[in-house]
């Protein structure tokens, strides 16, 4: 008997440079969940025109990103990989499921106001694209019927928008789709900028000293390490509070991260350090630890013909996976089908 695995979705939108917050919060986790779901990991292309940017090569980025997800460790045998816009029943789907979600809905997403507030680096308005993208997000998932979705805790929300759509669907023409459910670490999952370390570390932040993109040279990294806000506690103290150590809690987490020990075992490890011999720490096992994901992500990056055999590979297995739910969906709403 052929027991099937639970399936799993996750994506990252290219709209730059990917950073450190991208890799702990989701890709990071990929490699060893293949071993155990089947797993479908998406470029999300289309998500990324929303919010419309200077200087951006979308190709370039599209396949930067396939690159880092085989330098994480995904491994096109073991997982669908595939570019959105390639695989047209994303699109599709998004459609039907604008007419079942309600606008009031929407207009709770934090990241939307969030996103519509910034406007430095972007052309000035708010495109209805960014205010009904979490419907394409919605349709991503559900196409799949996927059963979890490992994310970052801003994208919770999402998630949970995804679940209403599906439940009013299945409410209406019985039970088409899963529900999915977010898979959030308890470490990691918002990963903060190094100087504002109340607000998010994102790829578009105007203020590079905020980000370590994967990408960075090591004196970048050392020199950003060193300029992370901190606090000013007397006498210095290193250990896991969030809200009252938001600086030191984060660079724990990276930390963490980089060298795979739980933060129980740092803080014992780092007691008594000053605060300048604990990011010198930190910059030391990041650069290390970037410094070989670089190198593997550049083996990839400069063999455009196997990345774009992956791309074909991935559509066509993302296409036949995501047919068998579009048709249904179809089916059920009655509309006459194609042949
Ligand atoms: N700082 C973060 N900490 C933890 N997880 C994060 N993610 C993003 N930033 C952090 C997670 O990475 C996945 C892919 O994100 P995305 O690129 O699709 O969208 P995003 O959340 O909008 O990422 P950015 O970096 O903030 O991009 P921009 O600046 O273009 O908007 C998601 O699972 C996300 O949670």
């Amino acid at each position: 008997m052929i027991v099937s695995k639970p399936v799993l979705f996750s994506a990252v939108q290219p709209s730059g440079n990917l950073t450190i917050g991208n890799y702990i919060g989701t890709m990071r986790h990929w490699s060893i969940l293949q071993n155990n779901y089947d797993c479908f990991y998406c470029i999300a292309d289309l998500h990324s025109l929303t919010v419309q940017k200077k200087n951006i090569d979308l190709k370039k980025s599209i396949l930067d990103t396939l690159s880092f997800y085989l330098a994480c460790g995904v491994d096109p045998k073991k997982s669908i990989i595939f570019i959105q816009s390639h695989v047209y029943q994303h699109t599709q789907l998004n459609w039907v499921l604008n007419c079942f979600s309600q606008f009031s809905e929407l207009l709770r997403m934090t990241q939307f106001k969030a996103k519509r507030n910034i406007k430095n680096n972007y052309i000035k308005k708010t495109s209805v694209g960014l205010f009904n993208y979490p419907i394409l997000m919605a349709s991503d998932i559900l196409l799949y019927q996927t059963n979890f979705v490992p994310v970052g805790r801003d994208q919770k929300q999402h998630i949970e928008l995804t679940r209403d759509i599906a439940n009013y669907f299945n409410s209406i023409y019985g039970n088409i789709f899963e529900l999915p459910e977010p898979l959030i670490n308890q470490y990691g999952s918002k990963i903060m900028s190094l100087l504002e370390p109340n607000k998010k570390m994102s790829k578009s932040d105007n203020n590079q000293n905020n980000v370590i993109f994967l990408l960075d040279d090591m004196n970048s990294i050392i020199l950003k390490i060193k300029n992370a806000v901190t606090d000013s506690q007397i006498p210095a103290k290193i250990y896991y509070n969030k809200e009252q150590k938001p600086g030191i809690s984060n660079l724990l987490e990276i930390l963490s991260t980089v060298t795979n020990k739980e933060i129980s075992v740092l803080s014992k490890e780092l007691d008594g350090m000053l605060y300048s011999e604990f990011k010198n720490i930190v910059s030391d096992c990041l650069c290390k630890f970037l410094f070989k994901l670089q190198q593997s992500y550049y083996c990839y990056r400069n063999d455009e013909s196997y990345l774009n055999k992956i791309i074909l590979e991935g559509a066509t297995q993302a296409q036949l996976k995501s047919q068998k739910v579009l048709s249904e969906v179809y089916y059920k709403l009655g509309l006459v089908p194609f042949f």
